[in-house]
Parts: structure tokens; sequence; C-alpha cells
């Protein structure tokens, strides 16, 4: 950093550090935060627009607040770049996402000024609530601010939290920061009532005058300003009945430019010690003060390394399909052909691919918000109609609706299709995101039917043998990025519900593989053929029903099977395929169940991830030879490896 680019920032290690600026320093700062931002993040790529769009609120908040005793709780995190800048971490920024690099979202261990971690959206204010009531429990002396976007009160917790906030009554200020965008654009009658808060004149006009009023009050202390406010109260309700924070119980102010900073310290200074729960709205704009970002808002949502003149990014195009694109295409393929059939997302049209849908078939689409529960029973709904609602989720946010799963769709035999996205290691996302849990959550629901494909064509024929399954839930789940390059056929082809398939043949071990794996257990016998070692290798494509029969049939060929997933080897493919050899006293064989271990694993570059967890070619034809290596120690029939 060069003493003359950033001669504000380089005066700033810690928001205590800023706290005496004057207000023309306070802007300076705030401009060289976002361009700092952009030069870093040109260089690493990660979240760009959200960071752009909350600069001037991150540096009035910890000039007002006093962080990191006050704390700051922000929701999803993917924001809060600005934040970790100011928060002594500026010198290593240039490493977020990076393997043993800083986080891209909000993590405890990090940093004391990360009051909570975050990277679903939504829990800021459930979370913040938390700290308020065990603040009262323990008679602490701290604010607590939990800022939340507009997309995020799309998800019903934020609404389950006011509602008990409101209750309780306590001071709790909560910041909705507005930008009109989630990652898409906002959905539904939530967007459109924040927009008439900011957009009715009449209310505006009178907000603005009372908002004056109580400010030139200051000297004559909160008796007067309280009665401003109830005055204040009383309009609000003539001029907009029914104002959903209100009712509530939360005080509602602004709305407020978020991008100016005088005016966001003054509201920040008023409202710090007045009592009960508050509710600042805050208006941002996405991207801002980067002309590509503020143009182009979602494709520099979360970003590549990118030329920082053009915001053209450097990631080479080319390369086979990601499996996201060929998902997409599939979907309007047999929507075309069955006309009962309609996408669902939560929120993430272009992260699942059905904006094809969305652009194809407008009609056949569904973005429901960030609101997957609410998603997966509006699915449920759909299917007791008639309709065949494809459910596309990522991995890691359909966790949220878990009971929904079991209670609305598979308790009723609904034919839901599940299709989950990001599903395994998702990289530099992190522990928030990996999508390494679904195989077993899905596993234990009776009815379910769960697959997962060896490459992007058995995608399509798994995804057309899911639509026409019709006799319940049945879900498909694939990973992150590029597919492996195999030709895509014209049509598809029904798989047979819990077949696997033999890929190769072998004299020494069976490595049975699902998903994504299976590429990986090639390469690994292929690894291994050199050193003389040759491997069977199925592609089990079902985890449930498991293919029982075929499992026998190697475990009657093979005294050693190894199991392979990019699960968590606790409850998934490996654990299905020892149940069925315990289920049946087949005991004389030993089995290694090869996956994710039983803890949380950090972000990092997928192969990284892979390499460390022994889950990539040589990882695991290492692991293979290793496991053939003990065959005469006969102590341990079943041995789970976790590292
Ligand atoms: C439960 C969950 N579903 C989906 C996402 C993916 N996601 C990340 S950010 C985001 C949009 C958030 O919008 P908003 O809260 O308005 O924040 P902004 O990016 O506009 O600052 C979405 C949908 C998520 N993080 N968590």
């Amino acid at each position: 950093m060069s003493e003359q680019r950033y001669p504000f920032l380089d005066r700033v290690n810690l928001p205590t550090d800023i706290r005496n600026f004057t207000m023309p320093e306070l802007k300076a700062l705030a401009d060289e935060v976002r361009s700092f931002l952009i030069d870093v993040v040109s260089q690493t790529g990660g979240h760009l627009g959200a960071g752009l769009g909350s600069v001037e609120l991150t540096v009035a908040l910890h000039y007002v607040f006093n962080t990191p005793v006050d704390k700051l709780v922000w929701d999803v995190g993917h924001q809060a770049y600005p934040h970790k800048i100011l928060t002594g971490r500026k010198a290593r920024l240039h490493t977020i996402r990076q393997y043993n690099g800083l986080s891209g979202f909000l993590k405890r261990s990090e940093s004391e000024y990360d009051s909570f971690g975050a990277g679903h959206a939504s829990t800021g204010i459930s979370a913040g609530l938390g700290m308020v009531a065990a603040r009262e429990r323990f008679g602490g002396d701290y604010k607590v601010v939990s800022i939340v976007g507009d997309g995020a009160m799309t998800g019903g917790m934020a609404y389950e939290g006011m509602n008990n906030a409101g209750l309780a009554k306590k001071d709790f200020i909560v910041v909705l920061n507005d930008n009109n965008m989630s990652i898409a654009p906002n959905v539904w009658a939530i967007s459109n009532y924040f927009t008439q808060l900011i957009s009715n004149p009449s209310y505006n006009r009178i907000k603005a005058n009372v908002y004056d009023l109580t400010g030139k009050l200051d000297a004559l202390g909160d008796r007067i300003r309280s009665i401003a406010a109830r005055v204040e109260e009383g309009i609000k309700v003539i001029v907009t009945p029914g104002m959903l924070f209100e009712a509530l119980g939360f005080r509602y102010f602004g709305p407020v430019n978020g991008h100016n900073l005088a005016q966001l310290v003054r509201i920040f200074r008023d409202i710090k010690n007045y009592h009960g729960p508050i509710l600042v709205h805050v208006i941002t704009q996405k991207g801002k003060g980067y002309k590509p970002a503020e143009t182009d808002i979602q494709k520099l949502h979360g970003v590549t390394p990118f030329d920082k003149i053009t915001g053209v990014s450097a990631k080479k195009s080319g390369g086979p399909p990601a499996y996201t694109k060929v998902f997409g295409n599939a979907v309007v393929e047999l929507a075309r052909q069955n006309p009962k059939l309609v996408g669902i997302t939560a929120a993430m049209p272009d992260g699942t691919g059905l904006d094809i849908l969305q652009k194809e078939l407008p009609d056949r689409f569904y973005d429901v918000g960030i609101a997957e529960q609410h998603g997966v029973t509006f699915a449920a709904g759909l299917a007791t109609q008639g309709c065949v609602p494809i459910a596309a989720i990522y991995s890691t946010f359909l966790q949220r609706a878990f009971d929904q799963i079991i209670h609305d769709v598979a308790l009723q035999h609904l034919h839901v299709v599940f299709a989950l996205d990001r599903a395994g290691l998702v990289g530099a996302d992190g522990p928030t995101h990996h999508g390494v849990f679904d195989l077993s959550y899905l596993r234990l629901i009776p009815g379910m039917v769960v697959m997962s494909p060896k490459d992007e064509s058995e995608l399509r024929d798994m995804l057309y043998t899911a639509v026409t399954h019709e006799q319940g839930p049945i879900a498909l789940r694939y990973p992150r990025g590029n597919g492996v390059g195999v030709p895509l056929k014209k049509g598809f082809d029904p798989i047979p519900i819990g077949k696997g398939e033999i890929i190769r043949t072998g004299h020494h071990i069976a490595l049975l593989a699902i998903g994504s794996m299976v590429q990986n257990a090639v390469r690994a016998a292929d690894i291994l053929e050199k050193r003389g070692i040759t491997c069977e290798v199925a592609n089990m494509r079902f985890v449930k029903p498991l293919d029982g029969a075929l499992v026998e049939d190697i475990a009657a060929q093979f005294d050693n099977i190894l199991t392979l997933e990019d699960n968590v080897v606790t409850g998934g493919f490996g654990s299905a395929v020892a149940e069925h050899l315990a289920s049946r006293s087949i005991r004389n064989i030993r089995l290694k169940i090869h996956g994710v271990p039983d803890r949380f694993i950090d972000h990092g570059a997928p192969d990284e991830l892979q390499r460390d967890l022994r889950l990539d070619p040589e990882g695991i034809a290492e692991t293979a030879a290793t496991f053939l290596e003990a065959h005469l120690d006969q102590r341990h029939p079943v041995e789970v490896l976790a590292k």
C-alpha cells in the first residue's frame, strides 16, 4: 500500500483510529476504503458489489459505536470486506477466500470484531437479539446492531427475530441495508414495500420535517424528542397505515441515504441511546462508486480476478459446460415436453441455472426469495395439485429446509424433485457453503431417492429419471464447476432406480464411488495400475436405494473395498454400504469409508481441499495402496478413515 494512494487508510488499523477523525477526513477515508477494496478484489476475486455499497455504512457504524464492545452483527457476511479492512485485517485482505487466508464471510475465530459468524442469510436479527437477551441477563453495557440486507428480509427467520424483539422491547438496533437487490433483483411484496417506503413523497416530506425537527431539538433533551417522536408515529400511521416494522414493535427511522456519511453519523448518534427496538432504513447502491459494478450489479456480486479499468473478468472461458448450465438447459427441454413441470429457486436464478427457464418459459419459473423452507413447502403444495416441481437449491442452503422435506414432502409421498447444486467441497466460500452433508441428511428420510451423477451427461439422464419418477421425492446432487467434458447426447434415457454400474474391472481392490468421486476413482485406478495394482471401479449412482445386489456381488469377489464420496463419512454413502454389508452378515471383507472427515473444512481452492483430504486421484490411490499394504492385518475389518 503506497503512502500517497491511501493517506488516511494508512493511519487506520482499528476503529479506534478513526474515532477522532473530522467529517472531511472520514469521507476521504471512505473513498480510500472503496479504492482499496477494488484494488484488492480485482486481484483476488471475491464478493464485490455488496461491500462497495456498504462502505459509508461501515465507516459510520465503527465511528459512532464502540466496537468491539458494541456488537455489529452482519447478516450473510459477504458485504463485510470494508468491515475487515477497518478491523485490523487490511494487510491480509489479499488472502481473502484463499487457503489459510481470510474468510470471505464473518468468522468469530478470525476477529473479535466479528461478533457472529455468517454465510447463510437472515440470521442477523435472531443472533443480535440473543446477544441483547444475554446482555440483559448478565447486566452488560453494550449496544447490539444487526445489519440486514433487503434480500435477507425475504427470509422468514428475519421476521421471527423481529417479532420476538418487538415483544421483548429491549434496546436493539437493526439496520436495514436496502439496495433493492438480492443477488438477483429482489422479489415480491417485501421489496415493493421497501420501495414504497422510499418513494412515497408525502410520507417522505413529513418524515424529513419531523426528523429535522427532532434533530434541531437536540439541546432540549429527551422529553421533547419523545413528544416529537410520538407526533411522528401518529403521522406515520395516517400516511403509511399498517407500517410493517412498527407493527412488529420497532421504531422506524429512515429512509437514510446510505452514502451520505454525515447523515449516517447523525442518525446513528441520535438513535444510539434510544430505548427499545429500532429499525434504521438505509438506502444504498450495490456496486457504488465503481462503474462496472454499478451497471452490471448481478455479475459483479461475486467475481473472479478482473481488469480494474474495464471490470472484465480475467477468467478464461471455454472448456466443458458447467453442471449448472447443463442442468438449466435440461430443465427447459423437459419443461417443453411436460407442461406440468415448474422450476423453483430460492433467490439464486443464475446460480442454479434456472435463469434459463426464467428467460425461456417465464410462467414456469418461481423465485421465492431467500426462503428455502417456504420454497420446499411451496413445492409440496404444487405437487399435491399435479405439478412436477423442481426445487433447485444449493446443497448447503437446503439444510435450512430439512423438516419441510420430511414433514411436507416425504411424509405425504409427494413427487418433488430436489436438484442440489454445489454439492461436495465448494472451495473459496468455505465451511458455511460446502455441500458435504446432503447424502447423510437426505438418506435417512423414508421414501427419498438420492442419486448423484458421474458426469454432465448422466446428470441429464438423472434429471429425466427424477421428473418421470412420480412415486415420491427424489433428489440429485452434483458439484460446482465444469462438467468432465463428455459428449451430450440428444434426448434422455431413464436410469433404473437403485442401479449402479461397473465401469472398470480389476483384481486387487474395489473402489465404490458416488458422484464426482467416480472420475477421481478412475484416475486413481490409472495411477495404481502403474504400480501393478488393478482396481474394480463402480459408479454406484444411487445412495438410496443402494444397489445392494451390486455391493454383494463385489463383496463376493473382493476382500478389500474402498468407498469414495465428497460427503461427510458420517451417515453418507459409505455408511450405506457398511449398513448393507452388516445387514447381510457379510463380515469377511475389509471396508474403508473414505470421504470428508467429521470436522468442518475451511475455505480454499477445491483442488487444494481435495488434496488436503486425500480425495484427489493421488490421495485416493495412496489411501487404497496403504489400505492394501495393511491387508495382512485382519484386526480391523471395518475402518472409517477420518483424519
Ligand atoms: C440461506 C441462504 N440462501 C441463499 C444465500 C445466497 N445469497 C448470498 S447473498 C444473497 C443476497 C443477499 O441479499 P441482501 O441481503 O440484500 O444483501 P446484499 O447482497 O444486497 O447486500 C443470497 C441470496 C445465502 N447466503 N443464504
